[in-house]
């Protein structure tokens, strides 16, 4: 199973996926989802935007939910995502392997644009499905070509129509590569989430005045790319003395040339910390920064909040009753996940993590070993055997 998704998306040079929703490679791993789960015999069902759900049972309601995404960052790795699917395939496998039959409907989905790598902004299927985002916010959104996200799920035959199966859902359950080195640390294969890490990603836009890089005299420049650069580091040592995490991923100039004072600089900064107060906080002092250089170079900036994922306190019962018998740890993460946005709506969700030695994400080197996998896939069919009550 695990063979048959792996190719799809790999770019053969760096090793690492493009799966960015709504185009080939992610449309083709949504198509193996819909062909694994049919035969499986599990009943499986679309939305218009491409969440799938596949059900084991007649039933809808009361039902336990396991799953995770398709979708991969840029150059992303393997696990992430693809890792909690096949998991929670294979899970199915293993109950019935035992004979278990659940008393409650288990079902297993598939989260589209998880990652927010083409609309910019994170987990828009899962937001979608649980109303936490409107289709009217939404379909306005656009990629880096300018298409409008209405636009590419029409050109998929998508009329952007969220499922309402989650009205059904009593539990969710998301397995998931660990993107850090907890594990690694405890030398454990297997963990349980206790929080997510408030996050957020925010567009900068330095204004200056395009020149040439010969003519115009250095005190005559207003060149954006030196207020960007000054923020870049004042935004890392920020994050550094307060305790917290903060990057720019992405740097968009124009006009782009070698010779040239660029006139524009677009960077997006990924700010994530312990809770909702440091991450205002962290903001607020790299914004301040950030206008302060500006005004000292001549250029202009405006900020705006792309994509903000609130702090996510997991069930602690939950995540009690599914790690205490196998004595997981229980940790924080600073990703982002779909189980978070199913808990802030509402419902009762937990999260198991599986061990990833490089401890990398989002990144070719991103690794799980076949033994831990499969710890995981037999964790995550205990807590769906406890949770369905067979
Ligand atoms: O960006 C994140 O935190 C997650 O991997 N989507
Ligand atoms: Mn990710
Ligand atoms: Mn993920
Ligand atoms: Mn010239």
């Amino acid at each position: 199973m695990w063979r048959d998704l792996l190719p799809l998306g790999r770019s053969a040079s760096s090793g690492g996926y493009f799966r960015q929703p709504w185009t080939a490679p992610e449309r083709e791993a949504r198509a193996w989802f819909v062909e694994q789960a049919e035969a499986r015999g599990l009943a499986v069902e679309r939305d218009g935007l491409g969440n799938l759900v596949a059900w084991w049972g007649t039933g809808r309601t009361d039902a336990v939910l396991t799953g995770s995404h398709l979708d991969s960052v840029l150059d992303g790795g393997a696990y992430d995502g693809p890792l909690g699917v096949v998991s929670a395939l294979a899970a199915v496998d293993v109950l019935r392997g035992r004979g278990f039959e659940p008393r409650r409907p288990v079902a297993v989905g598939a989260f589209v644009e998880e990652e927010g790598s083409r609309f910019g902004l994170a987990c828009l299927g899962s937001r979608l499905l649980t109303g936490a985002t409107s289709w009217e916010t939404a379909r306005v959104l656009r990629d880096r070509e300018g298409l409008a996200l209405e636009d590419a799920l029409a050109d998929e035959g998508l009329d952007g129509s969220r499922g309402t199966w989650l009205d059904g859902v009593a539990t969710f359950v998301e397995l998931h590569v660990e993107q850090g080195r907890d594990l690694v640390d405890r030398d454990e294969a297997v963990g349980v989430a206790s929080a997510i890490w408030p996050h957020g990603r925010y567009r900068f836009d330095f204004a200056g005045e395009a020149n040439h890089a010969g003519t115009t005299r250095m005190e005559d420049r207003r060149d954006p790319m030196l207020s960007y650069a000054m923020t870049a580091l004042a935004a890392n040592k920020q994050a550094r003395v307060s305790g917290q995490r903060a990057t720019f991923g992405r740097v968009d100039v124009r006009p782009n040339g070698t010779n040239a004072v660029p006139s524009h600089v677009t960077a997006w900064l990924d700010a994530r910390a312990e809770s909702s107060t440091a991450l205002e906080q962290l903001l607020a002092d790299v914004e301040r920064q950030a206008q302060e250089r500006a005004g000292r170079d001549g250029t202009s900036l405006t900020v705006t909040a792309e994509s903000v994922s609130p702090e996510v306190a997991f069930d602690p019962a939950l995540a009690a009753r599914i790690a205490e018998p196998h004595r997981w740890p229980v940790i924080p993460t600073m990703a982002g996940h779909d189980a978070g946005v199913l808990s802030a709506a509402g419902v009762p969700t937990a999260m198991l993590f599986v061990r990833n030695p490089t401890g990398v994400s989002h990144s070719p080197d991103e690794h799980a070993e076949t033994a831990d996998c499969l710890a995981g896939v037999t964790a995550l069919a205990d807590t769906l055997a406890l949770l369905s009550g067979g």
